[in-house]
């Protein structure tokens, strides 16, 4: 198979396994070249945490990629998560038109009905505007219900979450993965919807509130697609990875920041190969 090569932007959140700490080590275990920007440093997530540092870097973003096109860079995918402003939202945009490459958008906001600390409308507003320009995006059903002005329910029907992946394509994407979606006490899955063609990947729910899942997901999603693997394919592999991980979490009651993705590479490994 061609090499492939894979941009990320997102911030480094030194301690806490989310964003460039888990997008890094899967994406290039998955065998792809991955090139990052730090958006920002933090010395820990903003969830579960105070007293954190940030460093931002929102300025540096359109200075790398001004030195990048000099080089004539170029990427097969670009892949964002977590942006520290609406400034940094508005720097991808523009990264995002001058590579041509495919674009991959995890709006990262967002859950259980509320905004991260620090987002605010105007935050939603970009965001909303960064998942139009893109090819896939992969929001949870806050994200989306933020993003589409629909009222945010927790327990709803086919017709609700078909009405949020039509209004979602109606912003500009070809390819929806909405996270999160769980019809049954005890599953959860994942609607994938390309150009309006729906399909549905259940599995099971685990009832603890992992952080950076999020990012694990959206991670491997890009590297099995990166590695051939169709949208329905990555998005199973994907979700079966995520479970694997926090699986591997729940027996360490002191490890409730993040999730022990690291052992469960090999078996991701061994899936991709075998799918
Ligand atoms: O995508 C999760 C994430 C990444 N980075 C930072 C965060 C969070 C979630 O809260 O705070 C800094």
């Amino acid at each position: 198979m061609e090499d492939k090569r894979v941009l990320t932007i997102e911030d480094i959140s030194c301690f806490g396994q989310c964003s460039l700490t888990v997008a890094l080590p899967i994406i290039s275990a998955c065998g792809i070249e991955t090139v990052v920007i730090p958006s920002s440093v933090l010395s820990t997530h903003t969830t579960g945490f105070s007293g954190y540092t940030f460093r931002d870097l929102t300025e540096d973003i359109p200075r790398i990629a001004e030195h990048w096109k000099s080089l004539d860079l170029k990427f097969d995918a670009i892949y964002t998560g977590y942006l520290g402003s609406k400034k940094e939202v508005s720097y991808v945009i523009d990264i995002m038109e001058s590579f041509n490459a495919l674009k991959i958008v995890d709006p990262a906001m967002a859950d259980n009905g509320i905004l991260y600390p620090g987002f605010d409308q105007e935050y939603v507003q970009e965001m909303t505007k960064l998942c139009g320009n893109a090819d896939i995006i992969l929001p949870n059903i806050t994200e989306a219900c933020m993003m589409t002005g629909v009222e945010y329910k927790t327990e709803y029907d086919d017709a609700y979450i078909i009405t949020l992946l039509k209004k979602l394509h109606e912003m500009g994407a070809d390819t929806v993965i909405l996270t999160g979606v769980g019809f049954e006490k005890g599953k959860t899955g994942v609607m994938i919807s390309i150009r309006g063609m729906v399909s549905y990947y259940e599995h099971r729910k685990i009832d603890r509130n992992c952080h950076g899942t999020g990012d694990v997901y959206a991670s491997t999603f890009v590297g099995a697609l990166m590695n051939g693997k169709d949208a329905y394919t990555a998005a199973k592999i994907a979700a079966d990875f995520t479970v694997r991980c926090i699986d591997a979490t729940l027996s360490d009651k002191t490890h409730w920041y993040g999730v022990k993705f690291e052992r469960q590479i090999p078996e991701l490994i061994k899936n991709i190969l075998e799918n």
